[in-house]
């Protein structure tokens, strides 16, 4: 097995060649928002607590049962001189991601920019005309941030032709019928989402299952592609759009919601987490995850070679739950120390090896390789295994001068001392250079 693994190593940086993923691969940490008229909802419905207490708040139309009418009037609830997207652009950049994605239209069917296909927008139920999409898109041009577009493309609870999930809020639809929905509202729409707003970093589409076992026919979904394709060649799309994932159709796979990768891939891949439970906002929320589980999502994702897409969902009057904004500013503030370590890093297959001190990343242009220490040795012995080279340095990462490390190696077990105490509360990063890997 080490063999075997010696022989990756050489072969790695098989990504991020000169393709459209290459800046995908190389963020490894992105900002989700749901944001959307559930949001005003918070998590209760005239006075009822969301259904299904295990669910999501961005589903409370459905859960709840709510009419299109009564729904719609959530729209009233925001406040909007207090809505300003560049502060959400700015809390995703102190906090050291690379990208940001936001629900332009969730299962409810509610576009958040000013749409010209129908009337159920933001923009047009508010009656504030404000083009949140747009105001994203430049406050992203403005600050050098990616901006992605969450499309619910299968379910939208609003079209009486499209898929309804159980098909309890809008009854059987046929075939024909779908294909109405896909051709009048899903297709205009996207053309106007890539036509409209600048350049567009990705596509992220939100089907769970793959097309067979759906109402989707195949030759729909390539017209997605064809679409996205034709407007802006270099926007990712993503797994779940329900096409298998190979190049030609799906750039980067998206894992289940909060599911972390558990072995090393070698294409591109993501995970979407929730910060809390929910993701679209919920007054209610109790399940805040901490920021050591947050780390420790985003580094061992980084050393299966893939990312971690983090979400918040900000209130309907902009604010971002202080829960959140804390956890970001931790992750953020460790980000700007040890970076290197993270972005454009690759777990090269060593990151599938079992460490009971935490994990290892390397970068994919040099022979560094980082050690992610969550669990700091109380014998001041940190045992690594798997790489058969020895390292010309090994030093621990301070925050300001690296501090050299002695270490003894006896075939692939090397033995580094460590000081007593460890530099960071979170995660201390140990820097091993090499010659030749
Ligand atoms: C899920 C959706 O049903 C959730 O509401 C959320 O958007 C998540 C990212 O994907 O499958």
């Amino acid at each position: 097995v080490l063999m075997l693994l010696f022989l990756q190593l050489a072969t790695a940086n098989v990504n991020a060649q000169n393709n459209r993923s290459a800046w995908f691969e190389d963020a490894r940490f992105g900002m989700f928002i749901h944001w959307g008229l559930y949001s005003a909802a918070e998590g209760i419905w005239k006075g009822e607590n969301l259904r299904y207490a295990n669910n999501y708040a961005e589903w409370i139309r459905y859960r709840n049962r709510i009419s299109k009418e009564e729904y719609g009037a959530l729209a009233q609830r925001f406040v909007w001189d207090s809505i300003d997207p560049e502060q959400w652009v700015l809390l995703a950049k102190q906090a050291g991601m690379k990208y940001i994605i936001i629900t332009s239209k969730h299962h409810d069917g509610v576009a958040l920019w000013d749409t010209q296909v129908g009337n159920y927008s933001l923009p047009k139920l508010s009656g504030s005309g404000r083009d949140v999409i747009k105001e994203m898109a430049d406050a992203c041009r403005k600050h050098g941030m990616k901006l992605g577009f969450y499309y619910s493309h299968w379910i939208d609870w609003e079209h009486p032709y499209a898929w309804d999930h159980n098909q309890e809020l809008t009854g059987h639809v046929t075939d024909e019928q779908f294909n109405q929905y896909w051709q009048e509202k899903a297709l205009p729409q996207l053309r106007e989402l890539l036509t409209n707003y600048g350049d567009i970093a990705m596509m992220w589409f939100d089907m769970w299952i793959p097309y067979q076992h759906t109402i989707f026919k195949k030759e729909q979904l390539e017209q997605a592609v064809a679409l996205i394709r034709e407007l802006q060649p270099n926007c990712l799309i993503n797994s779940r759009l329900g096409l298998p994932t190979d190049a030609k159709y799906v750039d980067f796979e998206t894992l289940g919601d909060n599911q972390f990768g558990s072995s090393y891939k070698q294409h591109p891949w993501e995970t979407p987490g929730t910060i809390a439970h929910s993701w679209g906002y919920n007054g209610q929320e109790k399940e805040w995850k901490s920021t050591g589980q947050l780390f420790e999502s985003l580094i061992s994702n980084v050393a299966l070679n893939g990312g971690f897409t983090l979400n918040i969902g900000p209130r309907a009057d902009g604010t971002v739950p202080y829960e959140s904004i804390s956890r970001l500013h931790d992750l953020g503030a460790w980000l700007q120390q040890y970076g290197e370590s993270v972005y454009g890093n690759t777990g090269v297959r060593l990151g599938s090896i079992q460490h009971d001190w935490g994990k290892i990343t390397r970068t994919t242009d040099d022979n560094v390789v980082y050690l992610h220490v969550f669990n700091w040795p109380l014998d001041r012995l940190l045992r690594v295994t798997g790489i058969k080279s020895k390292p010309r340095k090994v030093e621990l990462l301070t925050g300001s001068t690296p501090r050299a490390l002695s270490f003894t190696q006896q075939g692939p077990l090397l033995h580094i001392q460590v000081p007593q105490q460890q530099p960071d509360p979170y995660v201390s990063v140990v820097r091993m250079t090499y010659d030749q890997i």
